[in-house]
This record gives structure tokens, sequence and C-alpha cells, in this order.
């Protein structure tokens, strides 16, 4: 049996972010506001390579951000390739509320960032990030890798006590990737989607592999025709790994909800877990995964 409300993210750092989702749903009972908040904390996490403008940059030395934002009556929002933005989360909630476009991109969504009164933040790499780009840079070898640093971007799920559903994602993208590439994680069906009728899914990992099948949308719509998340995450990373060439080398991962409150989660590598959130508390959950 499910449980209402509930809050899934994706890996460790799902914790804190479902943490302050949490607290932001009890202080305005929106589950929009809560998938917000929760990953603004994963935007601002110093520690966290692969989300925010610390994360790791492109080939260019500059970082650049994707983020989407969904509710389950099909509002939708999303920021790509855009740069000195803190939280590019707020900025697609923007885009989903003031304008009339799903998604804008680049100069673009910089600019009506100023229109809308967000900081620009000085363009300069966080000295993690920076240690790590010097090192790269002394081979320059781009070859995606499958563990767990390079692969934490945040994605977020959350239903309320009344069914209505919402979702967040939001990323600095692949590291070292060519200037002006766009993963999965602010297009909407990919990275994210969410519809009250059925349920909710987010993705993590390796964005190409992800875009290629439409995996959040196949995923909510595996589960309207009466799967479970967990059978419908499944049958995803299995059509994942049957379309992608080179999957010993790309890690995936999925999680879904559906509106009576089920969860499911699943990865292609092991290694991939997810933080749920409910009434009981807020726990790290080891996801399955294809390959053992
Ligand atoms: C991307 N899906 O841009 C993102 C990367 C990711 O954890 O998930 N990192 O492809």
């Amino acid at each position: 049996a499910g449980e209402k409300p509930l809050i899934l993210s994706t890996w460790n750092h799902g914790i804190p972010a479902n943490h302050d989702a949490w607290e932001k749903l009890e202080e305005t009972g929106s589950i929009l506001d809560a998938v917000e908040a929760g990953v603004r904390n994963t935007e601002l996490d110093l520690e966290n390579l692969s989300v925010g403008l610390q994360g790791l940059p492109d080939r260019e030395g500059i970082t650049t951000l994707d983020a989407s934002i969904m509710t389950g009556d099909g509002s939708c929002g999303s920021v790509a390739f855009v740069r000195q933005i803190k939280h590019p989360i707020s900025l697609a909630r923007a885009v989903m509320e003031k304008t009339p476009h799903v998604m804008l991109v680049g100069e673009g969504a910089r600019q009506f960032a100023i229109a809308e009164g967000f900081p620009l933040e000085e363009e300069k790499l966080s000295p993690k990030a920076q240690i790590e780009y010097d090192k790269w840079k002394v081979t320059s070898q781009y070859k995606p890798i499958i563990n767990i640093e390079n692969h934490d971007t945040i994605g977020m799920i959350g239903l309320d006590s009344n069914g209505k559903l919402a979702g967040s994602c939001t990323t600095s993208g692949l590291a070292y990737k060519m200037h002006g590439r766009v993963g999965d994680s602010p297009i909407i069906g990919a990275g994210l989607f969410v519809d009250d009728e059925v349920g909710a899914a987010t993705a993590t990992g390796l964005g190409e592999s992800i875009i290629r099948i439409c995996a959040s949308f196949l995923i909510v719509e595996l589960m309207r025709q009466g799967r479970t998340p967990q059978e419908a995450c499944e049958e995803a990373i299995r059509r994942l790994v049957a379309k992608n060439k080179g999957i010993q080398d790309i890690q995936a991962g999925f999680l879904a909800i559906n509106k009576e409150g089920e969860v499911g989660g699943f990865a292609v590598h092991p290694g991939f877990n997810y933080a749920k959130a409910t009434k009981e508390g807020n726990v790290l959950i080891d996801a399955g995964s294809y390959f053992k």
C-alpha cells in the first residue's frame, strides 16, 4: 500500500533535499513549492559536482546548467545551457509561470533571468571543480564514467495528501561535455514527467541514453497501462539497455511514484540509491539494477 504525502529523490543528497521539501510542504501545503525548495538545497551543495554552479564544467571550462519542473496538470517549464544562475530550478519555474513558453535556453534564458531579478553570479569554477578540471585537462579524454561522482543530478518527485503530483530536476550535466550540450534533465518526458491521473517519474545518468527512450514519459505511460512504479522502472531500464550501444559504460537510474503513493527505482548498474520521505521518516534506499 502507498503512502501520502511522499517525496522521492535521487542519490544520497536526496536526504537533505527531501528534508527541505518536506518542511516547505508543511509550511505552504504546495507540492510544487516543495519540489522546488528541495532541489534548491542541492543547487547550493558545494560537495556536489553535478548540480549547481559548483558543478564540473564543460570542455571549455564553463559550467552550464539544465533544469525542469512540472506539475500533474501538465504545467511545465525548463531552462537549458544556462550560465551564472544559482537556482536554475527557480528560473524553470518562472518560465512555467510567467511566460507562454515551456523552455528557454542559453543567452535568452539568462536575459529572462535578469528581467526577473535573478542575481547573476560571477563566472568562476568552484575550488573543487577547478582542481578536477585541471586534472582532466592533462589528457582531455572525453569518456563518460559510470561512477557516482559523475552522475549525481537531483531528480525529485512528490505527491501531496490530496493526490497532487509535482517534480523537479536540476543538473550541471555531464562533466566535460561539449559546449552547448544539453542532457535529459530539462527535456520534459526525458528527465522528468508528471501526470496527476497516473504518477510521476524522473531520471539520472547519461542523458543521451535517457533522451533516446523518452524515459520518464515511458515510465508514466507504462504505469497508466497498469504496471507498478517498480515494474515500469525495470521495463524502461530494459528498453534503455536494448537501445544503447556500449551499455557497460553507461549508468542511468529511474525513480517513479504512482498517485496511490507506491514507489519504484531501478538502474542499469549497481550503486544507484534514492531518498524516500514519508510521515515515517526520510530514508536512503538502494535501488536494484539490471547488471548485478
Ligand atoms: C545529464 N542526466 O545531463 C544528466 C547527468 C546526471 O548525475 O544525471 N548526472 O545527462
